[in-house]
């Protein structure tokens, strides 16, 4: 089968975002635009592994530099998974990988491909997901580049696929039929080996390694319930094997389970908005215990108890509060923490009791990259329902989830009791992020400079009954690669332990959405009401902004 090489012209608008390129799926539709990203991708590689000689194709129609090296390819089942698979392996073949591994059905959770690409030492994946935001024509579409670590492509990879994109002039290709990826089973195209794998296998194994399964078959023989709601998302499948057949939760454990291209219509998001059925049969008096629910691709969790809602900010602060000594996987202890600038500091107070260390970074998994192989931390957090640990390199939802389930198993209690005990303990982070959507990108830009510029003259001055103790853009430099971010976000701390960070989101797809994060810490005050705690810390934020005068938004589009 002859390579070919198609002739193509930059896309301006391809730089990845927090996670990836994201996009309306009818933008990724047009001709060329996904083959472009994926060819720039794979330059991209090329150029970093040759030391940065140009990334350029090389004018042989058969490039060498991928000779021996394996890519992993799935996707969150959402529409155009498919046809994309499809153009990838065509491009992957193009360009001569050795191996294309591709999830059988083309559905591969994100956590379950960052252990895939560990496992079996590939030189990265391609994720198909956007994520939790809807799916379907007119809905949302992306991809993202996992590296050889199995965690997404840092900023300096990703910066160099975007400059890549915008000097393509052609990509490799071959004209051949679709392969038929829903049966196990490889085939050779032009030199490629394309192999079709179990999704399940790896990432079931991991699991097994990390979690006592005998301990938990063991609670769920002894009448445990949980309720895990898959969204029509990819972990339906991994739900279903892993909560159900292994670990012998009764049938039905798993809601909407069946992977659906376009979701039922729904915004495969793991919060109280959108996971509205599962919070209702949890309202039910004979309900479980315990809910969860991940979002499409599997990375994102959301944790509840019949009467609670665990904020993913005290999720990761009970998880490493009780790790060591529930979990086996973390017998030996933590070796340090990380959550993301806007995640709420419930973490540092459990490290500090530990005499770890607890990371601040900028919001996006992929900063915890260098942290974790370096071995400096080993979980960490975002309060965008984000939480993992050092056994991969994404966050992970199903693991979040038999964390939860390992701690109520020894610990006999309930979601409820648990999280009072470690408020009793370490005091309350009153969290919430408040998000005002589809603003007009220039304005919402403009408004965050505005409030930079504030910055300067805000400490010791007196907003509400807050004091400013100290407010800036923050920057961050990675404590291993030395790399430099900046603007990570506004943060202003007050003298009562309350902080409010300000950023504008780097995964949507429509006009700006500004998030708004407010927390505030009480020692003693531990049973009140999240929003009225909370209310003044809003408002403050909603003045500095001047929200009503410039967009006239009254409220958030959503509080989560
Ligand atoms: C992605 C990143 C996360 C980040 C989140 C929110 O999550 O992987 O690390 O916290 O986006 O980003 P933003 O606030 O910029 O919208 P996911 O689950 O969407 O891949």
């Amino acid at each position: 089968m002859r390579i070919k090489t198609v002739p193509t012209v930059p896309f301006r608008d391809q730089r990845p975002g927090t996670s990836g390129l994201r996009k309306k799926t009818r933008e990724f539709m047009q001709p060329n635009y996904l083959e472009n990203f994926v060819q720039s991708v794979f330059n991209a590689i090329r150029a970093l592994q040759n030391r940065d000689r140009e990334g350029a194709l090389p004018q042989s129609a058969s490039p060498a530099d991928f000779d021996n090296t394996t890519l992993v390819v799935g996707g969150d089942g959402r529409y155009y998974n498919r046809p994309a698979i499809q153009a990838i392996i065509r491009i992957a073949a193009g360009n001569g990988f050795a191996r294309v591994l591709v999830a059988r059905g083309g559905i591969l959770s994100t956590p379950a491909m960052s252990a895939v690409i560990r496992r079996r030492k590939a030189l990265g994946g391609l994720v198909l997901s956007a994520s939790h935001n809807p799916g379907g024509p007119d809905e949302d579409f992306g991809i993202k580049y996992n590296m050889q670590n199995g965690g997404p492509a840092p900023e300096q990879v990703t910066e160099r696929i975007f400059r890549e994109t915008l000097k393509i002039d052609r990509y490799c290709s071959l004209d051949s039929p679709d392969v038929d990826i829903d049966r196990d089973g490889s085939l050779k195209i032009a030199g490629t080996e394309v192999a079709i794998f179990d999704p399940l296998a790896d990432y079931s194994a991991l699991m097994e390694e990390l979690f006592d399964f005998e301990a938990l078959r063991a609670h769920f023989r002894n009448g445990f319930r949980m309720l895990f709601d898959a969204m029509h998302g990819a972990t339906g499948p991994y739900a279903r094997h892993i909560f159900e057949e292994r670990l012998g939760a009764p049938p039905g454990t798993v809601l909407h389970g069946d992977p659906l291209e376009d979701f039922g219509g729904h915004h495969p998001d793991p919060n109280l908005a959108y996971a509205a059925d599962l919070v209702r049969l949890l309202a039910d008096g004979n309900a479980p215990d315990f809910g969860a629910a991940c979002d499409a691709d599997g990375d994102r969790n959301m944790i509840l108890g019949r009467t609670v809602f665990v904020s993913p900010g005290d999720s990761l602060a009970v998880i490493a509060e009780h790790a060591a000594h529930a979990i086996p996987g973390y017998r030996g202890g933590l070796s340090g923490v990380a959550r993301s600038l806007p995640t709420s500091t419930a973490v540092d107070r459990v490290a500090r009791a530990a005499g770890i260390n607890s990371f601040e970074t900028p919001t996006g998994w992929k900063y915890f990259g260098a942290l974790l192989d370096a071995g400096l931390c080993t979980l960490c957090g975002e309060e965008s329902f984000g939480t993992g640990s050092n056994h991969i390199r994404e966050k992970d939802g199903i693991w979040a989830v038999l964390c939860w389930l390992s701690l109520l198993a020894v610990s006999k209690k309930s979601v409820a009791e648990v999280l009072h005990d470690h408020w009793r303990k370490f005091g309350r982070s009153y969290f919430q992020r408040h998000d005002y959507d589809k603003l007009v990108a220039k304005s919402a830009a403009a408004m965050m400079q505005d409030l930079e510029a504030q910055m300067p003259g805000m400490p010791g001055r007196s907003l509400g009954n807050f004091v400013v103790s100290s407010a800036e853009d923050v920057s961050y430099r990675d404590p291993v690669t030395g790399a430099e971010t900046e603007h990570a976000g506004i943060r202003i701390v007050f003298s009562n332990d309350s902080r409010i960070v300000f950023r504008l989101s780097g995964t949507g797809t429509e006009g700006a959405t500004l998030r708004l994060y407010l927390e505030r810490y009480e020692r003693e005050n531990t049973d009140a009401d999240v929003e009225t705690v909370l209310a003044p810390l809003a408002e403050i934020a909603r003045e500095l902004l001047g929200l009503q005068q410039r967009f006239g938004r009254e409220k958030p589009t959503v509080i989560t």
